[in-house]
């Protein structure tokens, strides 16, 4: 029997010298990892039995029976080998597989500690390893890298930092950073009269606007009246024309200053008016004009509605459309139809602007949640869209 011992960077490596050394037939004795860290390498023992003779151009793993049957009688033995041979191959594939997948796994851990030592993080209050489980758990729930790492360093900074602290208790704290962190609606606050709501094509304007008419009307038992002053779309009045109808709510359209301004005047008992508004996906020049013109020296509260399910780059274009619009409140829709929230996050550090409704379904009044930076903070980072 012929051994003989390398020293390779991978298992390939070793498999393809083996066969051109000893052959098809060699058995693998032992294979060991002996590199460590990023440099990778491994020693392998390899053996041939030399009383056994096999065709040389047999490829390893795909010996043909029938020209084994032509050269050896004692086709049960070779049998036997090549079972063997065959099983001791697959348990050194996994090997390999189970090795590589464990020095990707140390050295995606090494990145990440040197990127979190280059944040200075490394020397904060969390363990190091929690730093890592938080930042991604952020990550994988949709907060941006960024936000991530500022929310990750602020855990670091927080004052009471338990002992002995689990993944939830880091989770706690980031928690309590993103509430912070989130605008509010002052705690007491006159409603405004006039609310009107604004956003791109199709976020559910005029659904949500109908799911708040029946709140006020029904539940608060305030006196509501709707303008519309959607009139590019055909049909767009009757829809909200057959909420108001099926509420019994008066329902005035608008289209010029001066036809808005009438119907402010119709709705003057009014205690809650509620405005609907054409869809635009990054308003232009002269529609936002327009829009403002009919806006009259009352105080009008205006509600960016932006969809759950928009990617990063639809919410910033649309956040920053309607930027000169001076938004008062953000309703997010559709929740019902996103599983991660995270990326929410950034819009609303930079609008910082408050969230004062969820929306999650098309069925009216009811698929409709009023929400603080508790609600949002838990949606973000537990994907808690209930
Ligand atoms: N899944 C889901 N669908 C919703 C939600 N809100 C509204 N929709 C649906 O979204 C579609 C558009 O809703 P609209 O209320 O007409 O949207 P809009 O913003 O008024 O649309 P435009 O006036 O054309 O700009 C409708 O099919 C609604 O039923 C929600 O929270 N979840
Ligand atoms: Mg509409």
């Amino acid at each position: 029997m012929q051994v003989k011992r390398y020293e390779v960077a991978s298992m390939s490596e070793a498999m393809t010298k083996i066969k051109n050394d000893l052959g098809p037939d060699a058995v693998i004795l032992s294979a060991r990892k002996i590199g460590s860290g990023r440099k990778e390498a491994f020693e392998v023992m390899a053996a041939r039995d030399e009383n056994i003779q096999v065709p040389h151009k047999t490829p390893i793993g795909k010996a043909d029976a029938s020209e084994v049957r032509d050269l050896n009688p004692h086709e049960d033995v070779f049998a036997f080998f090549r079972a063997e041979l065959k099983e001791i191959r697959e348990s050194i594939k996994n090997l390999h597989e189970q090795n590589s997948l464990n020095s990707e796994l140390a050295e995606m851990k090494e990145t990440m500690n040197s990127f979190f030592d280059i944040l200075g993080m490394r020397k904060g209050k969390a363990p190091q390893d929690l730093n890592r489980k938080v930042y991604l758990h952020l990550l994988g729930n949709g907060f941006s890298q960024s936000s991530s790492c500022r929310i990750v360093e602020a855990m670091n900074q927080a004052a009471s930092w338990p002992a002995q602290s689990s993944e939830a208790d880091a989770l706690k704290l980031a928690e309590k950073h993103i509430i912070g962190s989130l605008p509010a609606l002052p705690e007491t606050g006159a409603e405004t009269r006039i609310k009107m709501f604004i956003g791109p094509t199709g976020v559910g304007k005029t659904t949500t606007l109908a799911k708040l008419a029946a709140r006020y009307s029904i539940m608060k038992k305030m006196n509501v009246g709707l303008i519309t002053t959607d009139n590019y779309r055909i049909a767009a009045a009757e829809q909200l024309e057959t909420y108001a109808k099926i509420m019994g709510l008066r329902m005035e359209k608008a289209s010029t200053r001066e036809t808005f301004e009438k119907a402010l005047r119709v709705l003057a008992d009014k205690d809650i008016i509620l405005v609907d508004t054409p869809g635009r996906a990054r308003p232009d020049d002269g529609y936002l004009n327009k829009i403002e013109e009919t806006i009259s020296d009352q105080r009008i509260e205006k509600n960016l509605l932006i969809n759950a399910t928009g990617s990063e780059d639809h919410l910033d274009n649309i956040v920053t459309g309607y930027s000169r619009f001076r938004i008062d409140h953000l309703i997010v829709t559709k929740i019902d139809e996103s599983r991660r929230f995270g990326r929410l996050y950034d819009v609303l550090s930079s609008t910082k602007k408050p969230v004062t409704y969820l929306t999650c379904g098309q069925n009216v009044p009811q698929d409709i949640e009023e929400v603080t930076p508790a609600r949002m903070a838990d949606l973000m980072l537990r994907c808690a869209a209930h």
